[in-house]
């Protein structure tokens, strides 16, 4: 090997799996990356978006210094200029219109870089608005409320013992897409065939037979937006054939009883007209929860982002706790991470409906608004208006509800800067782009994922490249950004140190260090000594000790939850009879909005289309592969049809993310593809009305030729 070529290995930030990757390099050139086989996690695999870590580094399109916009160019400026006008802007805002006129946005990105978890509070203390909005309310956000409200953290949120397990109920998740998610657990594919391999079987719940229901041992079609009724139908079986078992946490359960009268009205044959899964099978899951040892109920974006994402996530606790399945080998555990590991008095527990939004009145969760009404608090008009933002590494105009009047928003503001490194249909509406480094270009250590991961493991890694001359990583432009604005409203502010020194405190606190009596005395130098990553050991029961709610029990019922019972005994069958629920789909090769501008990942068949069993197209007088007009409650795109019978009857499906052939954006490669903004579609007033999480999975829409 030329003594040029190097060696380094750094953990993917792309998706929650954190897999590991082995790098080759020569000078300013990746020779290639391929899966870390010693990482005890990932254990070598990779997926095709790990190797195009490349192409994020060696993008011509992705922006290396601050630009300003003039009439319809962008123009270079300098790190000082940048800062000095987005604080000269802010506070003008501010001053004319209050604190709050200036409002935050922060994209799925952020929590894949530890520096922008670490750094961003410089930015927010220095700004002072109290609105703030995330993709976490497109997406987990009835997670965060049910662990909350159960064991008193929003982040003490069990996963499955996915490496132990004997039977796995999956709904709405398609981790052969995803490589999981909120279950870090990366080699899926040979993860769920060992469930397989040990005598143990998985059951997929979803309106499209996904690459996941093709290798389970069962796959079961639901009609969007139902899976609650399946779900408490479940419970209403647990309790009329008497399978309830609650083991060592008998004693710590408030409201058994409220929860067995809550279920009631949901029988088995009630759920099977909602949902269309026989009532027979329904009772049977429940059954094969109740007699397995090491059972698990898992459900991620399909039951999340609907319109009873909370309730849903509610009953598969309830399923779990009920089926002793929460808090055993092979249930549900939390994951016992280096950093950040929760117990009680840990900060940052959340806390639901302080205030509620301007216009329609959704609740605030852990300081938060549903990122569905921040279009609506741009275009009304009065007191408290929005008319500045602040987004770092979101893309809302294609993967918020109701993409058209999110741009429309942003186009009216009086003020926006993106911290991002690309200008794409959300920062072209930016007054100024502050762009970070490249994930190469930084060390990392992942924050969230840990957190969340199926088997506890610490990793920290180099930068594999010196960033590129005058370039910044993202906490330093929170850093920076934040100073110069308290400078200049003259409040004091103070920067934070580098992100690993913070990591080395938190870890030196954590469950291994010295402090807590552990052998293993970690500290961060001692996690560096292990590049591939340190095995710290499979999940363990850790419950009641963990525990956070302030009388160290788990109430089951919440008043938010009754009311759901409630909404969901009342609801009708609504959609009309030329009516179709559409869903969303990932694809392994696709990531959100913003890998599209890698050739490597979009060449081949397209993935775009919508997909459409052949009985409606038949029904619709449509063919495959013709153009169609989808009409939602907002809007209308046209695209092609594919006929599928991976979809069910009655069900539409299209990805999000695609749609970036417009002007303005500056992506050269993905602005080549066709497709279109499957949240041009989604509705922003159909939400969870418990959380006020977006509703983007079962949306109504219509389906019309269009005729040349
Ligand atoms: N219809 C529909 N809509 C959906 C979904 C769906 O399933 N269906 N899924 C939802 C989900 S789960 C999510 S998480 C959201 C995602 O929603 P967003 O987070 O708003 O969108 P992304 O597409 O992830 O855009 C990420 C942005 O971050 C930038 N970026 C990438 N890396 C970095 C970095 O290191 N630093 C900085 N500063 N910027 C960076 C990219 O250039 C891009 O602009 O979309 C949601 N929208
Ligand atoms: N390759 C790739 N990986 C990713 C991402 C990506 O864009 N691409 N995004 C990352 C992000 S931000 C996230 S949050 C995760 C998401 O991870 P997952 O939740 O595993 O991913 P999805 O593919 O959205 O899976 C949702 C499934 O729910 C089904 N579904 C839709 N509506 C319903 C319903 O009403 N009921 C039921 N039971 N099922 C329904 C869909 O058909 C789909 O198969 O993936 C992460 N990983
Ligand atoms: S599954 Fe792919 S994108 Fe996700 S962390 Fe692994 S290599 Fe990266
Ligand atoms: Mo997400």
């Amino acid at each position: 090997m030329p003594a040029d070529i190097k060696t380094h290995y750094r953990a993917c930030n792309l998706c929650e799996a954190i897999c590991g990757l082995e790098i080759k390099t020569q000078g300013q050139q990746v020779l290639s990356i391929k899966g870390d086989k010693n990482d005890p996690l990932s254990r070598g695999y990779i997926c095709p978006k790990g190797t195009a870590m490349e192409d994020i580094y060696t993008d011509p399109d992705r922006l290396r210094l601050p630009v300003k916009k003039q009439g319809d160019n962008w123009v270079q400026i300098s790190w000082d200029e940048a800062y000095k006008t987005v604080a000269e802007k802010l506070t003008a805002v501010q001053a004319q219109h209050g604190q709050d006129a200036v409002a935050f946005y922060a994209g799925n990105p952020n929590v894949h870089n530890y520096g922008s978890m670490t750094h961003a509070s410089v930015l927010r203390k220095a700004v002072q608005s109290k609105i703030h909005f995330s993709a976490t309310s497109l997406d987990q956000l009835p997670h965060h409320l049910t662990s909350y409200s159960l064991y008193g953290h929003q982040s003490l949120i069990p996963v499955p013992d996915i490496d132990h397990t004997k039977y796995m109920l999956i709904i709405g998740g398609n981790p052969l897409a995803s490589n999981g998610s909120i279950m870090t657990s990366p080699d899926i594919p040979k993860r769920l065939k060992a469930i397989q391999a040990r005598g143990g079987r998985f059951v997929v719940i979803d309106p499209r037979r996904t690459e996941t229901a093709e290798i389970a041992d069962q796959h079961l079609f639901i009609r969007p937006g139902t899976d609650a009724y399946l779900l408490m139908a479940m419970l209403n079986t647990l309790f009329a054939e008497h399978l309830t078992t609650t083991g060592h946490l008998t004693d710590l359960l408030v409201g058994i009883d409220e929860v067995r009268c809550a279920c009631e009205p949901f029988t088995p044959e009630l759920a099977e007209q909602r949902t269309g899964v026989a009532a027979e099978q329904i009772s049977q899951l429940a059954r094969d929860m109740a007699s397995t040892d090491g059972a698990v109920c898992y459900g991620r974006m399909g039951v999340s982002v609907q319109v009873y994402g909370t309730l849903c996530q509610w009953a598969i606790q309830m399923i779990n706790i009920l089926t002793n399945s929460l808090d055993v080998r092979g249930g549900m555990m939390a994951s016992s991470p280096a950093f950040g590991y929760i117990k009680p008095g840990e900060s940052g527990a959340g806390h639901f409906a302080a205030f509620h939004s301007r216009v329609s009145g959704l609740p605030e969760f852990a300081g938060e608004l549903p990122a569905s009404v921040m279009a609506e608090e741009m275009l009304t008009e009065g007191e408290g208006q929005i008319r500045a933002l602040v987004t770092t590494a979101g893309n809302p105009v294609l993967s918020a509800p109701n993409g058209i009047q999110v741009d429309e928003a942003l186009d009216g503001l009086d003020f926006m800067v993106s911290i991002d490194f690309y200008i794409n249909e959300t920062t072209q509406h930016a007054d100024i782009i502050l762009p970070p480094t490249s994930a190469l270009e930084h060390d990392h250590y992942d924050l969230a994922f840990h957190r969340l991961a199926v088997h506890n493991t610490a990793r920290f890694n180099e930068a594999v490249f010196e960033p590129a001359e005058g370039t910044k990583h993202d906490w330093e432009i929170f850093n920076e950004l934040g100073l110069a604005i308290a400078a200049h409203k003259g409040i004091s502010a103070k920067p934070l140190p580098s992100p690993d020194q913070l990591i080395d405190l938190g870890i030196q606190r954590g469950p291994y260090s010295a402090a807590a009596g552990h052998e293993l005395e970690l500290t961060l130098n001692k996690v560096k000594q292990h590049p591939h990553g340190l095995d710290i050991g499979r999940l363990e029961p850790s419950l009641p000790e963990r525990l956070c709610t302030d009388d160290g029990k788990i109430t089951l019922m919440a008043g938010y939850i009754e009311q759901d019972i409630g909404r969901l005994a009342a609801a009708e069958q609504v959609t009309a009879a030329d009516e179709m629920l559409l869903i969303g789909r990932r694809h392994i090769r696709s990531n959100n909005s913003w890998m599209h501008n890698s050739h490597r990942l979009v060449k081949g068949n397209p993935r775009w289309q919508l997909l459409m069993h052949p009985d409606d197209l038949a029904k619709h007088d449509l063919d495959d592969q013709s153009q169609v007009r989808i009409q939602s409650r907002v809007g209308a795109v046209e695209t092609q049809v594919l006929a599928s019978d991976e979809v069910m009857p009655g069900v539409v499906s299209l990805p999000h993310g695609w749609g970036h052939k417009r002007d303005g954006v500056n992506l050269s490669i993905a602005a080549e593809q066709e497709g279109v903004s499957c949240n041009d579609l989604t509705d922003n007033k159909l939400v969870d009305r418990a959380s006020g999480n977006s509703a983007l999975n079962g949306v109504p829409v219509k389906i019309f030729a269009v005729r040349a």
